[in-house]
């Protein structure tokens, strides 16, 4: 007799009881997808102990059933079609129709149970980022467990034994699998509310894709020259901005599963590092930073409170990381006259672009055609102009008297009068010397190559 003989003959249930948990064979929860890459409001527990959600930048919250003491949830790892922003989607491999998948909420103490069903061509698996839990649930394909096979579900159970902030991926062709979008945050939320409370919890993941122009599937070999840097698998203008009132407190919880790090850069406050992946930051060993540096395979969650109305940026400080797709071997062409040489050479080569003459900030003015599914490199319109960002640029409204469900604020700051900064129109300034009292290396190379004075 085989095994599928058995199972035939003696019932599933036999079996099961010997091999896997009842719970198991009972039917699988519900299956929840997403398709709409906004942010999606907070989901509130419906039962269990109380606390309040997370946000997740342009991304939602798993919901769960609760059987016999266990929040059960369910994961699907799958193909996703995902728009990085408007103008460009892409196909990824993510959970639950979205990449990165949805966010898992719980508390402390809880004991869950995450059904993985697997609809990707190859196998895979999940660790779970941070969690102290069993060996043998910790997700490791090949070490812990045999991975999980295309269209197998796999069940994994443990207890959140420490609140805090922590993520998921899998742990089975990671290279590819994370390259191609699957990721996911997981927060635990204390057991007392009265722990560290903030007015405002916003999560997201930090990731990048290479996705040559034109196309729409990541090149997933791509060690360091991704194209694409995006929060929770959107890049600005696509990123949803975030909402603060004056003199809330503000957490903001990031995780970085790309292959670099990434220094966060927030205007207009100063935020404390007060959670990591490892745990809660005590007191005593916070320090004020305005930049705050997220590691390869990290989180940090920061905290921060504002004290000035406005739309302040919210951004990586690498300033590559804040543009769209380029090309990395266009030559840097300050400083040279190119007098109509590009409308020249695009009638040979239509698609020629290259840097302008008095820096990049033209480009993004210049409505040049790109590549189809193709993001501009600098873009976004703010009240007083180009914005010139996008990758991982985002804004935080902050206003006086937010009231505490307002999650989107759709207009600009209005300023007080007298608080922008202005063009200064009284006497002129006087004209640049050009006797050659100030002549710096660069200038002087001109001069040698027989450019003149330079000008
Ligand atoms: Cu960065």
């Amino acid at each position: 007799m085989d095994r599928r003989q058995f199972i035939r003959t003696s019932g599933a249930a036999v079996l099961g009881s010997a091999a896997v948990s009842t719970a198991a064979l009972a039917a699988l929860p519900e299956l929840a997808t997403q398709k709409s890459p906004d942010t999606q409001p907070p989901l509130v527990p419906q039962d269990g102990r109380p606390y309040r959600p997370v946000t997740t930048l342009n991304g939602w919250t798993l919901p769960w059933r609760t059987r016999d003491g266990w929040k059960e949830f369910h994961l699907v790892a799958e193909p996703v079609v995902r728009e990085i922003a408007p103008g460009m989607t892409a196909n990824l491999w993510g959970y639950n129709g979205q990449s990165p998948g949805p966010t898992i909420e719980c508390v402390e103490g809880d004991r869950i149970r995450v059904f993985v069903t697997n609809r990707l061509p190859e196998h895979t698996s999940i660790h779970w980022h941070g969690i102290l839990l069993p060996n043998g649930m910790d997700g490791v394909s090949g070490l812990t467990q045999p991975s999980i096979k295309p269209g197998k579900t796999v069940v994994y159970e443990f207890e959140m034994r420490k609140s805090g902030t922590f993520m998921y991926h899998p742990h089975a062709d990671e290279m590819v699998q994370m390259a191609m979008g699957m990721m996911g945050a997981i927060v635990v939320h204390p057991k007392d509310p009265a722990f560290m409370p903030v007015d405002r919890d916003y999560i997201f993941l930090v990731n990048a894709y290479d996705i040559e122009p034109g196309s729409y599937t990541p090149k997933v070999n791509t060690m360091l020259d991704f194209n694409l840097w995006t929060w929770n698998s959107r890049a600005f203008p696509g990123i949803d901005h975030m909402v603060a009132g004056i003199g809330e407190k503000v957490r903001i919880r990031m995780g970085n599963l790309t292959m670099t790090n990434h220094p966060m850069h927030i205007h207009g406050t100063e935020m404390f590092v007060t959670c990591t992946d490892g745990g809660w930051v005590r007191e005593s060993a916070r320090w004020p930073e305005v930049t705050v540096d997220v590691p390869v395979g990290a989180m940090r969650s920061v905290e921060c409170t504002f004290t000035d109305p406005g739309d302040w940026s919210f951004h990586c400080h690498k300033s590559h990381h804040t543009m769209g797709p380029m090309g990395h071997q266009v030559p840097t062409m300050i400083g040279v006259s190119q007098s109509g040489l590009w409308q020249r050479i695009r009638k040979l080569v239509p698609d020629y672009m290259v840097m302008g003459d008095n820096g990049m900030a033209e480009m993004g003015e210049m409505q040049m055609d790109l590549p189809e599914n193709t993001l501009p490199m600098m873009t976004g319109e703010g009240p007083f102009g180009g914005i010139e960002m996008g990758g991982m640029f985002t804004v935080v409204k902050v206003r006086d008297g937010l009231a505490r469900d307002v999650r989107k604020v759709p207009e600009w700051y209005t300023h007080p009068p007298g608080t922008v900064a202005y063009e200064w129109t009284g006497e002129p300034v006087a004209e640049e010397r050009r006797d050659g009292a100030v002549a710096d290396a660069a200038t002087l190379s001109v001069r040698r190559g027989g450019h003149g004075s330079g000008h």
